[in-house]
């Protein structure tokens, strides 16, 4: 019996050791299944490396920290060697097969290969970069981490996407915008002579999923980076970066030749600005020849822009263009605009830009939102995407979780990203989904200086979903929640079901007890943290909740068919069909769409008043069964990360609450109808929801 419980101790603290989440998915742990491991260790022995870049010694060191952290080796280098990593001028004696093969891999696709050498089995890991090989070193590295077989190896993978970026929002005293683990990883006082650890982990674990750029700083920019010391200590990063195959690009203040260049004007058609920026940008590849171009907001939210002095997007965009086009950079506009002056904000962007497609210099990518409003947990896809044949756009998804809990909710952002690249736009005819109109794929970070890196442990999910879906946008969420899952914590079947069934659902709840039915912005103003469907004090209607739930004693939502704003005829005719008619709008989106009556009878069969209710409450119930599930698994976890989730996760549950209290104590103003029998009643008055003033103090 003593003996049982020393190997229960033991197996315990094997498995369960304390984990802060600083090594994300790159854990590397010891493979515990012995048959498994044997398999592994009969196949690999030792490596042999062609080539001494940066980046291949990246490669090769990454190689033997994962091999020796999962099979317990130090892994010999000798020739031949069990594993290959060589470029296709190295493998002059292989079948032509395989040259052929990597004619069509392009610069950064790469292959892993079972291949017999000396009636040998040799595992080749190639591409025709280094930078194609490291990306072949960590893909192999993930098949061994997530225990498949890799006995018969075929793999080719060539990225969809050849532009896949994280864009920060990191100011420069390192607070971030919409930031929910600490502050900025660029420590711009002790920068360019000090460049810690820390920056290599980022660049490491950019590139363990095919991330291959990064705007280090806020659209609401400061032209103080474009200063030569700032440069400096830019340069010092973008070094790093290089040798992982990441692209540094910054943000451009539109004003910064009367900023930084004492010029009277910032207008694009003035030779004098013009000739400024160029001036700026070849100063900027002098010291990093790989720089990868700007991201500009402008006449945005305060931002400024040419339209400041009567000129468009396109003049603006293409000023800066021209001066990138020499050295290959690009420049990545963004089409998030809205004003005071617009009858519905929903429509602003495609007013604003569909008018100047075809018009964008070559280098120059609009990059969209997925929605028309703003990250909401639920929006139609934005009316560009499949507008404007003639430009090439980017899609901005949001991973830091400004409307979706912020840094206290567990929700994997998979299934909201499928969702919308899934969405037909319908541009030329059925078939055209918005994956299909992308020409890049930018992610908002959630990325602080927390010890995790993200804040919560499960939002390390939503990073890592960004590089695979950007690489593959046929994997599915599923696919990448279980990579992740395995890497993160365990391979073992009882741990990962049941956590991934609940990361599958974890959106889907959060919609519904936030803004069920295509409700939206409903959340505290500035902030936007908790419910405040009453918020009618900013100074524009379109800032206020009010504006978007339109509640009034007939109904709810923003009617948006052609008897309304008429936003849906920026859509082509079979979207429009999908949701024109209140009869046939899917539930999901009847508020986005529709000012319903509260008696409106439902696809569900409900009145919308009754379904409203239902969502609030069935999806808090989720929220508390989660919580019980996670409980339910804490032999699986290392106590640390088990406990935050743990107290994460009762928060999520008490703040699901309260958001369906509020919510539906506020509505019920309206609807005038009682509570459906049997649900639990609210915990306060609509009063005390409304006088919960929440400062938060970023
Ligand atoms: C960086 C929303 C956010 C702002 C953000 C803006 C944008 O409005 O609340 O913090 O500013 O989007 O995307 O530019």
């Amino acid at each position: 019996m003593k003996r049982f419980a020393f190997v229960l101790a033991m197996l315990c603290t094997a498995c369960c050791q304390a984990e802060t989440g600083y090594e994300l998915w790159l854990r590397y742990q010891p493979i515990a299944n012995a048959q498994y491991l044997n398999a592994c260790k009969s196949l690999i022995r030792s490596y042999e490396v062609h080539g001494t870049s940066p980046t291949l010694q990246a490669a090769s060191a990454e190689l033997e920290r994962g091999l020796k952290g999962m099979l317990r080796i130090s892994l010999p280098r000798t020739n031949p060697g069990s594993i290959i990593l060589a470029k296709p001028e190295h493998l002059l004696s292989f079948p032509n097969t395989i040259k052929t093969t990597l004619q069509k891999t392009g610069t950064e696709g790469f292959i892993i290969k079972t291949i017999s050498i000396d009636n040998k089995k040799r595992i080749l890991i190639s591409g025709n970069t280094d930078q194609a090989i490291l990306y072949g070193v960590f893909h192999f590295l993930r098949l061994i981490q997530t225990a498949q077989n890799i006995h018969s190896l075929d793999i080719i993978s060539i990225p969809r996407s050849a532009l896949r970026l994280l864009n920060h929002w990191d100011n420069l005293n390192r607070t971030i915008e919409r930031g929910y683990a600490g502050f900025s990883l660029w420590q711009w006082n002790n920068l360019p002579a000090c460049v810690d650890q820390r920056i290599i982990d980022y660049a490491r674990a950019n590139a363990s999923i095919g991330i291959n750029g990064t705007v280090l700083t806020n659209v609401n920019a400061n032209a103080l980076i474009l200063t030569d010391p700032f440069l400096q200590k830019v340069k010092a990063l973008a070094d790093v970066f290089r040798v992982y195959g990441i692209k540094t690009y910054l943000t451009a203040r539109f004003s910064a030749p009367i900023e930084n260049g004492n010029l009277k004007t910032a207008d694009p058609l003035d030779p004098a600005v013009r000739a400024w920026w160029k001036k700026k940008v070849d100063s900027i590849y002098q010291l990093i020849p790989d720089f990868g171009g700007f991201l500009v907001k402008a006449n945005s939210e305060g931002q400024p822009g040419p339209q400041d002095y009567g000129r468009t997007h396109a003049d603006g965009a293409n000023m800066l263009a021209e001066a990138l086009a020499p050295h290959n950079g690009i420049v990545m506009w963004r089409a998030f605009v809205y004003s005071h002056t617009s009858e519905d904000r929903f429509k602003q962007a495609y007013e604003e830009f569909k008018p100047l497609d075809g018009k964008f210099n070559a280098n120059v990518l609009v990059q969209v939102k997925n929605g028309p409003i703003d990250f909401q947990p639920r929006e139609p896809f934005s009316p560009l995407f499949g507008s404007m044949p003639g430009t090439p756009l980017m899609m901005e998804f949001q991973l830091t979780q400004e409307y979706l809990g912020q840094g206290t909710h567990l929700v994997y952002e998979a299934p909201l990203f499928r969702e919308v690249l899934d969405a037909d736009t319908y541009a030329n005819g059925k078939g055209n989904p918005v994956s299909s109109t992308l020409s890049g794929f930018a992610g908002v970070a959630n990325i602080g200086n927390d010890l995790n890196w993200c804040g919560h442990p499960f939002a390390q999910s939503n990073w890592y979903a960004l590089g695979r879906l950007s690489w593959d946008q046929q994997l599915s969420s599923e696919e990448i929640a279980r990579e992740w899952i395995k890497q993160t914590f365990t391979t073992t079947p009882a741990f990962v079901e049941p956590v991934l069934d609940m990361m599958m659902h974890s959106r889907e709840w959060l919609v519904n007890y936030m803004t069920p039915l295509g409700l939206t912005h409903i959340m505290y103003n500035d902030h936007h943290y908790g419910p405040m469907p009453w918020g009618n004090s900013l100074g524009r209607p379109d800032w206020n909740p009010v504006y978007y739930h339109k509640a009034d004693s007939a109904g709810i939502g923003f009617n948006r068919t052609s008897s309304g704003s008429n936003a849906l005829s920026q859509y082509a005719a079979q979207v429009r069909q999908q949701f024109e008619q209140i009869d046939t709008c899917p539930d999901d989106y009847l508020l986005w769409f529709h000012h319903a009556s509260w008696d409106h009878t439902m696809q569900s069969g409900r009145s919308l008043w009754n379904e409203l209710c239902y969502r609030y409450h069935t999806a808090t119930d989720s929220v508390r069964q989660m919580q019980q599930q996670w409980k339910s698994l804490r032999r699986f976890v290392d106590p640390e990360r088990f406990r935050h989730v743990e107290q994460l996760l009762a928060i999520q549950a008490s703040e699901a609450a309260w958001w369906r209290d509020a919510c539906l104590l506020y509505f019920q103003t309206f609807s005038r109808k009682p509570f459906p029998a049997g649900y639990e009643p609210p915990a306060h008055d609509l009063e005390y929801y409304k006088n919960l003033h929440i400062r938060l103090t970023y």
